[in-house]
């Protein structure tokens, strides 16, 4: 997070994160779809677009006060560009966990959510997440039940979960602007500016 004072600008940085495949991607992409600049994500990806990097875009909000900056990231899901993933996550104000809903992706959604924990430690808590079950437009699916008590849902405070269908836009701009309230709230909480609203 930069607050400018003097610019009266506020720049966040939002990643989205999870395992291989889970739609981290096609989530950013419909994002910025909605926004209408579906041509600004950069995206570094191989020859058969699974991202090696990030993708990355920007979205810019303004009222009469400040400009809100967002930068907006999402990381590589395999595991053989995992020494990207650390740099993506760094100094981030918010997460949004996008994951694959599919039976088969149950253990690996796990993993990447270890993964993430490990990763903060116990500033994990203190960052505002939103966990995404994605694909849910797929015939096999696990109970979001199992895997929220899996993961011990109930200790975390700053948590929402949302269901997705990033293919077809469904979720995706809901979770966007309900992590970007717990964000926001965070910031004005912590008093760092004043009259944001
Ligand atoms: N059925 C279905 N397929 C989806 C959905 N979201 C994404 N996909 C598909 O899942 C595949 C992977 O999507 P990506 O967005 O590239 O996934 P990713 O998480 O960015 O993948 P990596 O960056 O390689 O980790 C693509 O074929 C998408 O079309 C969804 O909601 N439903
Ligand atoms: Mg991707």
């Amino acid at each position: 997070m930069i607050i400018d004072h003097l610019s009266q600008t506020i720049q966040l940085k939002i990643c989205y994160f999870g395992p291989a495949l889970s739609g981290k991607t096609t989530t950013l992409k419909s994002l910025f779809k909605h926004f209408g600049k579906e041509d600004e994500v950069l995206s570094i990806d191989n020859s058969i677009r699974r991202t090696l990097f990030f993708d990355y875009g920007t979205i810019t909000f303004e009222n009469s006060q400040w400009l809100l900056k967002l930068h907006l990231y999402s990381t590589t899901g395999q595991d053989f560009y995992i020494i990207t993933r650390p740099v993506t996550l760094r100094a981030i104000d918010g997460i949004i966990f996008v994951a694959d809903s599919q039976t088969s992706a149950y253990y690996r959604n796990l993993t990447s959510w270890n993964e993430l924990c490990n990763y903060f430690q116990e500033d994990f808590e203190k960052i505002p997440k939103i966990l995404a079950f994605n694909k849910q437009d797929l015939e096999d699916k696990f109970k979001t039940s199992e895997f929220l008590e899996n993961i011990n849902y109930f200790k975390y405070n700053n948590l929402k979960t949302k269901k997705t269908v990033a293919i077809h836009d469904e979720g995706i701009v809901e979770s966007f602007e309900e992590l970007l309230e717990i964000v926001l709230k965070k910031v004005y909480n912590s008093q760092l500016i004043s009259l944001f609203e």
